[in-house]
């Protein structure tokens, strides 16, 4: 690897050479774009006369001076050095420059400059701009920096809504912009956002008289990768906001976003490439995303509330926490201990049972004690294993300690719950009817699992044989039974008649859904 020494990092106007001689202009050449212009030095000068990189520089923008169309004194006094590096191996100088009017930048008007002394070889690259005449008033005529601030931040929350907090300061630096072929002196002003919506705006607020002459929102969304925290490549959507690639998926409702929460504060996940590192935020963001795409492509509903609720997780929440949880904003993820459970960010179902929480809260409203919490932590299951579509374990990823999984909706009794040290209940008459875990929302649910997965692919069940009618016909039962039927005050019982009536709706009275639906219930003794 070469060694780049950065020699200088504040900008300084290049010097005036000492007898400089004005040029012959071509009138019809206003501005010259230089693209990929490369010449060899001693087209110019002898190596011999190469003193200083810096005079090499200025001798070239000299020489130049007819295809900018600027006067000799105008091009000493145009261009600013934004950075120089030298590295020393390839004995190549590296400059960029910016070009100033009256000495105040001309916004996108940035040159590099390269020449390597070892072998005279220069390069220029970039425009210059040569057809400005516009008057700078004095700095009393100007309205103030502050001004120009509150006039953008204005704009942006005319055009978002009120913005709580900016993610930074707020900036004002001085430019000459084009806009519609004429040059304005104005203010640009930068501000980042992510509440009401994800913004690097760029606001350009003229100096005279404070109007807005453009903006933008210089937030791209881009593709992105990693790797989750069992390694596997994930792609997902992300910003390039300033330099830096953020976890902000504004192509999704109104967005999905991941913050590391190590520090318990949300900490923007970024990244210098498209590449992030951080397996659990990797994760969390991805499953997100299928999650939200899930509920998009089979239900048309957009985000939990159907109203694009932006997706806010957070990675890394509490102590090596064994848990994950949905509170209505956030998704959290705890890092497991790595004896119970994994980082639990890694299972996709874990993320699509927590949002489904989101989308149950925004439909039937189930409460979460007794019958209605069981049924709630059943449809968090039904759809995290529709979400996580080649199995129905729920959690069988982030199990640390040998076990298959968390819960198993197609064998529920295969596993021995916790609280209970019992198997999980496969049957009405096994239900818990204890005040543990809020009434058993989590053990009492695997009775409606099993339903579930027997709609989908039948079996036999204490002698009740059921077709299943799959996995398509399936969600969309339990969707419509959820957002069209039940209440937060339902039952079990009310679960099996919202089911028939939903595959009645669905595929007619007489079809095989509705006796998959009814065998299914009666097998696990719900009437
Ligand atoms: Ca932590
Ligand atoms: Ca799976
Ligand atoms: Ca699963
Ligand atoms: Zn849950």
């Amino acid at each position: 690897m070469s060694i780049k020494t950065k020699v200088l990092s504040t900008a300084f106007i290049l010097g005036m050479l000492a007898s400089p001689i004005q040029g012959q202009v071509y009138a019809n050449e206003s501005q010259t774009k230089l693209n990929s212009h490369s010449s060899n030095l001693t087209e110019h000068m002898q190596a011999s006369e190469i003193v200083q990189p810096k005079q090499v520089l200025e001798s070239y923008l000299l020489s130049k001076s007819k295809q900018f169309n600027l006067s000799n004194k105008q091009i000493s006094e145009s261009f600013t050095v934004k950075d120089y590096e030298f590295d020393k191996n390839e004995n190549f100088h590296h400059y960029r420059l910016q070009q100033l009017y009256k000495g105040i930048p001309i916004y996108g008007a940035e040159q590099t400059f390269n020449i390597r002394t070892d072998s005279d070889k220069v390069s220029f690259y970039g425009e210059v701009v040569s057809d400005i005449d516009v008057e700078i008033k004095t700095s009393s005529e100007q309205i103030s920096e502050k001004k120009a601030i509150s006039i953008a931040t204005a704009g942006i929350e005319a055009s978002i809504g009120e913005v709580k907090q900016y993610d930074s300061e707020v900036t004002a630096e001085k430019f000459i912009y084009k806009f519609n072929d004429n040059y304005y002196p104005v203010y640009l002003v930068k501000a980042s956002t992510t509440s009401p919506e994800v913004g690097y705006w760029h606001y350009f607020v003229n100096i005279e008289n404070g109007q807005i002459i453009d903006s933008f929102n210089a937030a791209n969304e881009i593709t992105a990768f990693g790797y989750g925290v069992f390694g596997d490549k994930q792609m997902f959507k992300a910003s390039y906001i300033d330099g830096l690639f953020k976890m902000y998926d504004q192509t999704r409702g109104d967005g999905v976003i991941t913050y590391d929460y190590d520090n318990n504060i949300n900490e923007d996940i970024v990244s210098r490439s498209k590449l992030f590192t951080d397996g659990a935020a990797v994760d969390a963001h991805a499953n997100s995303q299928k999650t939200y795409d899930y509920y998009q492509k089979t239900f048309d509903r957009n985000s939990v509330d159907d109203q694009g609720q932006r997706l806010l997780s957070r990675v890394h929440v509490g102590d090596n926490w064994n848990n994950a949880s949905w509170n209505g904003v956030y998704m959290s993820y705890g890092d497991g201990d790595g004896i119970r459970f994994h980082p639990l960010a890694g299972g996709l179902d874990v993320a699509a049972h927590e949002m489904s929480h989101g989308v149950i809260q925004h439909t039937a409203g189930l409460i979460y004690r007794n019958e209605s919490g069981a049924l709630n932590e059943s449809f968090a299951d039904i759809f995290g294993a529709m979400v996580d579509r080649d199995d129905w374990i729920i959690g069988e990823d982030i199990m640390a300690n040998g076990a298959i999984g968390l819960r198993s909706m197609e064998d529920p009794a295969s596993l021995i719950e916790n609280r209970t040290q019992q198997p999980y209940p496969d049957h009405w008459d096994r239900r818990y009817t204890g005040s543990l875990d809020n009434g058993g929302v989590h053990i009492n649910s695997s009775i409606n699992n099993k339903a579930a997965y027997l709609v989908s692919e039948g079996g036999e069940h204490y002698g009740v044989e059921v077709t299943g009618v799959g996995r398509e016909k399936t969600e969309q039962i339990y969707y419509r039974a959820l957002s069209v039927y039940l209440t937060p005050n339902s039952t079990f019982a009310m679960m099996r008649q919202a089911a028939i009536d939903a595959a009645e709706d669905l595929y007619g009275e007489d079809s095989a859904a509705v006796t998959a639906v009814e065998q299914a219930y009666n097998a696990v003794g719900v009437q």
